[in-house]
Formats: C-alpha cells, sequence, structure tokens
C-alpha cells in the first residue's frame, strides 16, 4: 500500500471533554463560544473531521456527556458526518470514591461503581461504541492506608463482572497511570498491572496507552512493540508532556517520541482500523483556543505516521542484519527528517480537502460564529 492510502485510512478519534472548558487544579479559564451541551462537542468534532478528513469519531465521557437518548446522539452525529467512538468512563467524580471505587474497601461503594460500569457498556449498546474505556484513579496517598493486595482482588472482581456484560463485538480498554490523584501507590499504576488483568480477562480487554501517564524518561515505544507483540495493544490516548501528565497537544512536546512510536505501529502493520488499534486524543486545552488545538494535534499526529511509513524498513533491515548500528540509526533519522507536509498538503488535495485545514478554519469564521451564538446555558467543563 502506498504511503498516501495509508494515510489517506488513518482514523484519529477526538475526545468530546478537549472541546470544553479545562485547567489546573489551581484555575480553569473560561473561554467564549465552548459547547454546551454534547451535542454542541459534536459540531466542533464534526468541523474537525470536516477540515482535517481523518477524524471521524468522536470518544464520549460518562457524566459529563449523559443524554436522554443516546441513539438520538449517535444519529445526531452521523447526520454530521462523524460517529460516537469510545465510552470513557468516570469513578474519579463523586465524593463517595474518596478512598477509590472498584478498589474501595466498603463493598457498598464498590458496587455504585460497577453500577457505572455496566451502564456505560448499555450506552455502548445504544451509540453502537465498540470499546469501553476504563481508567481508575484509585490509589493510596500513604503506607498502610489500605492492603494493596486486597485491593488488587478488589480490581480483579470488578473488572471481570464488567468483561462478562461486553457484547460479542465489544471491548475493554484498561488505562493505566503512575500516579496522581494517588501519590504513593496507585492500583492500576503501569502496562505491566494493565496487561496482566487483560490476560486473565480474555481477548476482548486490552491495554490503553496514554502517552502522559509514565515516569519521565520511560521508553513508550518499548510498550508499544510489546504490547503489539501480544496482541494487547487496544488504543492510545494521545497527547504530550513536559513533565506530569500534562495533557498538551500531541506531538507538541516531542514529536519524535510519537515518530518513535508510529514507526513501531507501521512496522507490526497495525495501523489500519481492520488492526483495531483505537488512535484517540486525551488532551486539555487550558490557555489555546481548543479546535483549532485539536487540529493541529490531529495533524502532528498525521505528520508523525508520514515520516514512520518513509522509513526504508529495507535498508533499516539490512543495517540491522549487518549490525550496523550507524546505518541503522540514519534509516530511521532520515525519514524522521523529511519534511512531510507537502505530502500532506497533496494528500488533502486528493481528498478534496483545503491543503492547509488551520488557515480553513481561520477563514471558516466557525470561531467567531459559535462566540456569537453560543450565549447562555453552562459551557462544559470542570466547572469554569
Ligand atoms: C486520566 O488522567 C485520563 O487520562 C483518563 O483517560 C480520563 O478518562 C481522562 O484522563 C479524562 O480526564
Ligand atoms: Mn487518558
Amino acid at each position: 500500500m502506498s504511503v498516501k492510502d495509508a494515510l489517506r485510512e488513518q482514523r484519529i478519534e477526538t475526545p468530546s471533554w478537549a472541546y470544553g472548558n479545562s485547567g489546573t487544579r489551581f484555575k480553569v479559564f473560561a473561554q467564549q463560544g465552548v459547547p454546551r451541551t454534547p451535542y454542541e462537542k459534536i459540531d466542533d468534532a464534526a468541523v474537525v473531521h470536516r477540515l482535517t478528513g481523518v477524524a471521524p469519531t468522536v470518544a464520549l465521557h460518562i457524566p459529563w456527556d449523559r443524554v436522554d437518548d443516546y441513539g438520538k446522539l449517535a444519529s445526531y452525529a452521523r447526520d454530521r458526518g462523524v460517529a460516537l467512538g469510545a465510552i470513557n468512563s468516570n469513578v474519579f467524580q463523586d465524593d463517595d470514591y474518596k478512598l477509590g471505587s472498584v478498589c474501595h474497601p466498603d463493598a457498598t461503594v464498590r458496587r455504585k461503581a460497577v453500577g457505572h460500569l455496566l451502564e456505560c457498556v448499555d450506552i455502548m449498546d445504544q451509540t453502537g461504541s465498540r470499546d469501553l474505556k476504563l481508567w481508575f484513579a484509585d490509589g493510596l496517598n500513604y503506607p498502610g492506608q489500605d492492603n494493596i493486595r486486597a485491593r488488587q482482588d478488589r480490581l480483579a472482581e470488578a473488572l471481570r463482572e464488567t468483561y462478562d456484560r461486553l457484547g460479542s463485538d465489544q471491548r475493554m480498554l484498561l488505562e493505566y497511570k503512575l500516579f496522581e490523584p494517588a501519590f504513593y501507590a496507585t492500583d492500576v499504576p503501569d502496562w505491566g498491572t494493565a496487561f496482566a488483568h487483560c490476560l486473565q480477562l480474555g481477548d476482548r480487554a486490552q491495554v490503553v496507552i496514554d502517552t502522559g501517564h509514565h515516569a519521565p524518561g520511560t521508553n513508550i515505544e518499548f510498550i508499544v512493540s510489546f504490547l503489539l507483540r501480544a496482541g494487547k495493544l487496544g488504543a492510545f490516548d494521545f497527547n504530550s508532556r513536559f513533565y506530569a501528565d500534562d495533557d498538551l497537544m500531541a506531538g507538541a512536546a516531542d514529536p519524535f517520541q510519537l515518530f518513535r512510536i508510529m514507526h513501531e505501529i507501521v512496522l507490526a502493520d497495525a495501523l489500519k482500523p481492520a488492526a483495531g488499534i483505537a488512535f484517540m486524543l486525551d488532551q486539555c486545552h487550558n490557555l489555546e483556543p481548543k479546535i483549532p488545538a485539536i487540529i493541529r494535534s490531529v495533524l502532528n499526529v498525521q505528520e508523525a505516521t508520514a515520516k514512520a511509513l518513509l522509513v526504508d524498513h529495507g535498508a533499516l533491515d539490512a543495517a540491522q542484519r549487518a549490525g550496523d548500528v550507524l546505518e541503522a540509526n540514519a534509516a530511521l533519522m532520515d525519514a524522521y527528517n523529511t519534511d512531510v507536509r507537502p505530502l500532506l498538503r497533496e494528500l488533502r488535495e486528493d481528498m478534496g480537502l483545503d491543503p492547509d485545514p488551520m488557515a480553513a478554519y481561520r477563514r471558516s469564521g466557525y470561531a467567531e460564529q459559535i462566540v456569537r451564538e453560543r450565549v447562555g446555558g453552562e459551557a462544559a467543563g470542570w466547572g469554569a
């Protein structure tokens, strides 16, 4: 398959919450024109897809995107040329979850949390979503606070009950995160823990790699390669970070890392939708305007992918077999150092799109339109 054909087939999912207001624990700076409902988030996601041509699905977060009729939301999306993607559960924002959700020492709280996960599967049945994405804020702040091993047992039990509720064409994606909000011990801190639980559960349980969820310096492409080999990589939450889980635009902090990740994907022929890897963004745009930031992120993922597709695998393989360290490294760097922007502009023209989606967005007047129209009501977000 040609590089252009592979890029044309690429699918990047945008997160509904990135269109809403967000901030740090210090302040949420509200922006004008932010969606007030899940429907308006879909309007914005549809704009991103219309301009980029490669972002046809939008992930929902429950309860942030709770509506009365999910079938109606799905058909609203369809009418705008997009579809609903992964359903993200949220068992971290109720007071009951102070000491955890599915790992909580009190069985009543655990039951409530599992009830929410099962409700998310009900929602998937209505939206036609394939993936249930699970992230748990569960963990401990102090040594001795709870029994680490017992919490793993509770986690396994909750995952099993949820897994057993999935339909045959639905999947569970388990996300790990080293720390935050727990600071001493997180119950799913790393890919090894997520992998072990997914292995026990079965084929439809897969690991999600959120690129912001590791210790600084972690070699993420190693994790990608390992999980691909094991058939256990289900999805990415792309974003970039300088220090912790910064949730900045994908490809902004370390475009070379994104390239190295996409190189592993291309090597495993896992870019095509049929390979079943969901390439999602999970970001927050606290300072920059949201829609163009999401467009920029999609373009950054596309650029990293184009470079990965340009790697000369013949030259790379020959250099590796010959033990030629410098030539092998050069084969990668030649691709990384290629300016792929002309190729991507050409691809967009072939697809009937504007070659410069950022400029097309600026010219479209959509930013001014939503500021004019979205007055009154409550802007979506973390309570700005
Ligand atoms: C947690 O930090 C996380 O990465 C999970 O994916 C959440 O669902 C998401 O952020 C949204 O806050
Ligand atoms: Mn995430």
